[in-house]
């Protein structure tokens, strides 16, 4: 028997794609997709054709499509599919700054990409570069991911420069442990996206907030407990859109349950445009230029505990 060209064992199709290998296994079943050879030990060996094929079939499902109704497409056919989905078609002009920024990726020049982004905040300042640059960034990026323009581990560059950008932009404030309200933010277990958290304290900060961050994925007892720590009169909770709308609703209800009624809870990200009704004794903020809003408004409303 003729050995098969090398492949992907199970495994690593497991973890280069995020799709499980029961699915995997079952998709063979009923699909007929994947097809992999065996190895003489009867090992499943994937081409390199079919994890690409793979990877394009998990990103639509990400944004909400069924494997059944797209698994026996072509790669071209779902990577259509994908330009169709995302905001901006590969043919339209994108800005000059998303192209750069883009090119740069592409050109993996960390250096220039720390460049442009820290000329972005001195021209712009920190909150305006946040709202007008870094919001349009994150959706190019998030598109050009989608259509499989880029790498994962050039989505990760984007994240981490930019995160380098918004540190060293919010630490040239002056740190402002009398800063009222004290805001406590992080994210639900499952929530990997931090780059909400940090946009949000980016805002806050130049008001003089002071601002406590834990980063992503605090379980919600944790988070009762350094609320209480820490003091907090806001909690800040960042929801991505891949965060399941259920467990994001359950979650915050159970949070308002544990948390004294003194303690606001902020909701915001993708995942909160989603949510169709007022969840009782949460501030909802889908829009990152509100929260200068609801900053204000609480200050209008509320004597905060510790107030002198
Ligand atoms: C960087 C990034 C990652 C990084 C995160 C690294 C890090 N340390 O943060 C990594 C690689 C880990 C990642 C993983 C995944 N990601 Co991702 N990611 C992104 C990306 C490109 C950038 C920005 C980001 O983090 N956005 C999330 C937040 C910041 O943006 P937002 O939800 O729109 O929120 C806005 C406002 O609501 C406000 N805001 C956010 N939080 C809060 C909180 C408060 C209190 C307030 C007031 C405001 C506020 O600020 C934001 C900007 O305006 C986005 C693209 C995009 N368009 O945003 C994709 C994106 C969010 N990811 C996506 C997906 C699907 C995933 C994965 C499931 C992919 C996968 N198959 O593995 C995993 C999920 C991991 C997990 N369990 O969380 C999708 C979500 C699609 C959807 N259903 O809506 C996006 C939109 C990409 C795309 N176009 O498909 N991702």
């Amino acid at each position: 028997m003729p050995t098969p060209p090398p492949g992907f064992n199970i495994g690593a199709v497991e973890r280069e794609t995020g799709l499980s290998k029961d699915l995997l296994r079952m998709w063979e079943r009923r699909y007929g997709f994947p097809r992999p050879a065996r190895d003489p030990n009867g090992e499943r060996q994937y081409s390199l054709d079919e994890v690409s094929k793979l990877r394009a079939i998990r990103r639509l499902m990400d944004i909400g499509m069924r494997p059944g109704k797209i698994i026996h497409q072509t790669l071209d056919e779902l990577n259509a599919l994908a330009d169709t989905r995302s905001a901006v078609r590969k043919d339209e002009i994108a800005p000059p700054l998303e192209r750069n920024l883009l090119d740069l990726l592409k050109n993996h020049d960390a250096a220039a990409l720390q460049q442009l982004l820290a000329q972005l905040v001195m021209r712009q300042g920190l909150q305006q570069f946040v709202l007008e640059s870094v919001t349009p960034l994150n959706r190019t990026v998030g598109d050009a991911w989608m259509r499989g323009e880029l790498e994962v581990f050039e989505e990760h560059l984007y994240t981490e420069q930019v995160q380098v950008a918004l540190r060293a932009a919010i630490n040239a404030f002056p740190r402002t442990p009398s800063g009222v309200p004290r805001v406590l933010l992080t994210t639900f277990p499952n929530e990997q996206h931090g780059l909400g958290l940090l946009l949000v304290e980016a805002l806050l900060v130049p008001e003089v907030v002071h601002c406590v961050s834990l980063g992503t994925q605090t379980p919600v007892e944790d988070i009762r407990r350094a609320a209480i720590a820490h003091k907090a009169d806001i909690l800040a909770l960042s929801f991505s859109g891949a965060f399941p709308l259920r467990s994001a609703i359950d979650g915050l209800d159970m949070l308002r349950g544990l948390l004294p009624p003194h303690v606001t809870i902020w909701a915001g990200g993708e995942m909160t445009r989603r949510v169709r009704r007022t969840i009782p004794g949460i501030v909802l903020i889908p829009d990152l230029a509100s929260t200068i809003q609801a900053l204000r408004s609480w200050r209008a409303h509320r004597v905060p505990l510790n107030a002198a």
